[in-house]
């Protein structure tokens, strides 16, 4: 099952809700919101729930339904923060190994092995953007480009509830620079793109075996194509929720990115009206033009 956050441009709802949760069902969506309030109110609410598979099941019997055209896709996140992994795929690991200046390179390779993974505060809801929302370049940096990854929703108690696709737009020159640096590569307005819902782990028996493609467009022509698998990445999702729960309370639940396994070539960089489609089935295409 799919949960959409989403708006009603032109339409209002007696009860307040601006953002409504609901499940797309063909040509129309379930409104969970307007059935109940207090659960699907908000994306917290559904990550605080114990059995959400059963709870949204239930709600959604006798729901009230919009047509999906009066609905707009808003990015599937509230108040949580956005976590993120680094170095999980081979890929990432050679890339920054390759690019790394000053000896740098053996950060990559000591985080690629070591049992501590790289976690990073990847963005907040003030710096995320959902499906077909523009994501941002840096004004500081000359060479940007996405980074396509599954993006676990985790519940306060640390379970995943569900999944969703994930841009971890990043700055690479800042990075190269100097690792230190990677906050401000990887963390600012518009650099994080998050959507276009969030597929429920019920519904995802084997996410191991699910497939990541990206494609880049300028115009008419394709820039880059790129294609992993889940299968690539080297850490395990309960290793990396556990090393995020340490220390660190999420009453709202989290997102956590799982690291990219694809990475453009050097001479690829994002400009202004470039497209981004990453596709996850059966998740869903998340599409972002750059501003
Ligand atoms: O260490 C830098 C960030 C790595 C990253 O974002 C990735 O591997 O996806
Ligand atoms: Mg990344």
């Amino acid at each position: 099952m799919k949960i959409i956050r989403f708006t009603t441009p032109g339409l209002q709802f007696p009860d307040g809700f601006h953002f409504r949760l609901g499940v797309p069902d063909g040509e129309r969506v379930i409104d969970l919101t307007t059935k109940d309030p207090e659960n699907f109110g908000s994306i917290a609410g559904l990550l605080r729930l114990d059995e959400p598979a059963r709870v949204i099941a239930e709600t959604a019997q006798n729901a009230p339904q919009l047509p999906l055209r009066q609905v707009q896709l808003e990015v599937p996140m509230d108040v949580q923060e956005v976590w993120a992994a680094g170095v999980t795929y081979l890929r990432s690991r050679e890339t920054r190994m390759e690019a790394a200046e000053g000896g740098a390179n053996m950060v990559y390779e000591k985080v690629y092995n070591a049992p501590r993974p790289e976690l990073f505060l990847k963005a907040t809801s003030e710096r995320c953007v959902g499906p077909d929302q523009h994501v941002r370049l840096r004004a500081d940096s000359e060479w940007t480009v996405p980074e396509p990854e599954l993006a676990l929703a985790v519940s306060y108690t640390g379970a995943v509830v569900g999944y969703t696709v994930a841009n971890d737009m990043s700055a690479r020159d800042i990075e190269i620079e100097n690792p230190l640096y990677v906050s401000q590569a990887k963390l600012y307005r518009g650099g994080c793109a998050l959507g276009p819902c969030i597929l429920l782990a019920d519904a995802v028996p084997d996410p191991k075996a699910l497939e990541i493609e990206m494609r880049l467009h300028r115009g008419d022509v394709l820039m880059f194509q790129g294609k992993t698998s889940v299968a690539q990445m080297k850490r395990s999702f309960e290793e990396l929720i556990d090393y995020l729960f340490r220390e660190n309370d999420f009453a709202s639940g989290v997102f956590l990115l799982t690291g990219t396994g694809i990475v453009p070539p050097d001479n690829v960089t994002l400009r202004a009206g470039d497209v981004i489609e990453i596709e996850i089935p059966p998740i869903g295409l998340l599409r972002n033009v750059v501003e």
